[in-house]
Parts: structure tokens; sequence; C-alpha cells
């Protein structure tokens, strides 16, 4: 059996370990879970009762959660470090504590943007507080980042590696929210845009979008659109389930 990956949508951070994947160049299957839907039913939690994504199936049928105990998976299993670099190496000490700052800080920084933003029933007092306490966090979160990024293409090197793609399922985050503008944090702006013309981040986020899209060949004139043209957008399928009586928890869990 090949392992499988199960990704969430919309907007779901485990869609850099989508293009990750596809960088690590081996076999694979995927999963695409509902995150306001489906994966709050009993058979989701079946396979992990904390009811995120992403999770990993592996090819003995073993459940591995959290995004970085699976980089680490994929890691082990890149002999040709496509994807990392020696264990022993100082690119694999930068690669690792850039992967831990962005899985953590970085990406717990956007908690309370997310619960203002799917609070149902909305309380705006709460809201806005939440609002400006997550802002702060994601500008000064990326101030650091901006800080740790050096030279290179990428954020390791001049390939995409473990650590890009961790990051690019987060990064846009902060336009979906509408914290500041990336180009407030040239560095990162830049290496996003690269890090999203990259084929297989393009086919990732096709995927994430319903869209029917050719391996390898991401390129925007050959998806297409299986479900409606537009990108599927977290707020706009929150809004949907309020409008429907879903109530989904508050507070996303920590990373
Ligand atoms: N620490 C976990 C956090 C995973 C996580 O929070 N995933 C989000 C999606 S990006 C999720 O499933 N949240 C539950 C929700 O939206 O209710 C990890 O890094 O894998």
């Amino acid at each position: 059996m090949e392992p499988i990956l199960i990704y969430g949508f919309p907007a779901g951070s485990s869609m850099g370990l989508v293009a990750c994947l596809e960088w690590l160049g081996r076999p694979y299957k995927l999963g695409r879970v509902d995150m306001l839907g489906e994966m709050r039913e009993p058979s989701y939690k079946r396979i992990t009762p904390r009811v995120e994504t992403p999770v990993l199936i592996t090819e003995r049928g073993d459940v591995v959660t959290e995004t970085i105990a699976i980089a680490a998976w994929l890691e082990a299993r890149g002999p040709e470090r496509r994807i990392s670099f020696d264990p022993l190496s100082r690119e694999a000490e930068r690669m690792h504590q850039l992967m831990a700052f962005i899985n953590t800080g970085f990406t717990g920084a956007f908690s309370p943007l997310w619960a203002a933003m799917e609070m149902q029933p909305s309380v705006p007092a709460m809201q806005s507080t939440l609002k400006e306490w997550g802002r702060e966090n994601v500008i000064e979160r990326h101030d650091r980042l901006e800080e740790m990024i050096g030279d290179t293409k990428f954020l390791i090197a001049d390939h995409p590696t473990l650590a890009d793609g961790i990051l690019i399922g987060v990064a846009r985050w902060l336009d979906i929210h509408q914290v500041a503008d990336r180009a407030r944090w040239p560095k990162l702006a830049a290496l996003r845009e690269r890090i999203e013309a990259d084929p297989a981040v393009i086919y990732a986020m096709a995927l994430e979008n319903g869209e029917k899209c050719d391996r390898h060949r991401g390129m925007p004139g050959s998806c297409r659109a299986e479900r409606g043209d537009r990108p599927v957008r977290r707020k706009v399928a929150a809004n949907e389930r309020a409008r429907d009586g879903y109530r989904r928890p508050v507070a996303r869990p920590p990373s």
C-alpha cells in the first residue's frame, strides 16, 4: 500500500505537505477532507480523535499526525536528499530550526484570527479583541521570520525543501486574514512568490481548490475547475456553515 496523506481544505496548512510529496518523488496517495464538515464525523475521529489535519497513513497502516512528525517521516524516506539534507549538516540544523519556528509560533500566531473569523454566534467585542491580538502576533512573527531569511533562493537552499512546504501552507493566511500587505516583509514576499510559482505548489493548491490539474504541469492554464472557478475560501465556507446552522468550536487547537 502506498502512504496516504490526508490534507484539509479550505486553506489547510497541509497543502504544503502535498507539495513536499511531489518534490520527494515517491509514490503516494491523497485523501481530501472538508475541515468544516466531514472532519467532524465519527469516521474521521476514528483516524485521529484530535480532529485535525494533516494525517499520514503509512504503508503499514499506521497513523502519523503532527506536521513535524510527518515531515520527519518524509525526511527519513528521501535518501536522495531532494527535500532535506544530510542529518549532520548545518543545512539540516537550519531546516529543522525553521520548520519548528514556522510550525509553532508562526502558525500559532494566526489562532486568534481563525477563532474570530469562525466564531458562531458572533460576539463582536471578543472578535475585535482576538483580531487585534492576532494581528499583533502575526506581524511580530513575520518580523522575526524576515530576519531569519538568508540569501538562498528558497529558505535553506536554492531548491525547495520541507521548510518551504511547511511555510507555504501557512503563509497565505496573512492574505486570508488581511493582516498586512505581504510587501511589508520583502524577503518573505519574494520567497513566497518563488514557492508559489513552483509547479508542485500550483498543483497542490489546485487540488485543494477542488480543481483537476495535471501533475507536474500545474500551470494555471492547465487546471480545470471542477466545482466553480473561484478558489474556495475558508471564510466563505465558514459563513455557509453558519448560515446552515452549523456551529464549530470557537478555538482552534494551538499548533
Ligand atoms: N500541531 C498540529 C496542528 C494541526 C492543525 O491545527 N491543523 C488545522 C488545520 S491547518 C486543523 O485541523 N484544525 C482543526 C480545525 O480547523 O478545527 C500540526 O502541526 O499538525
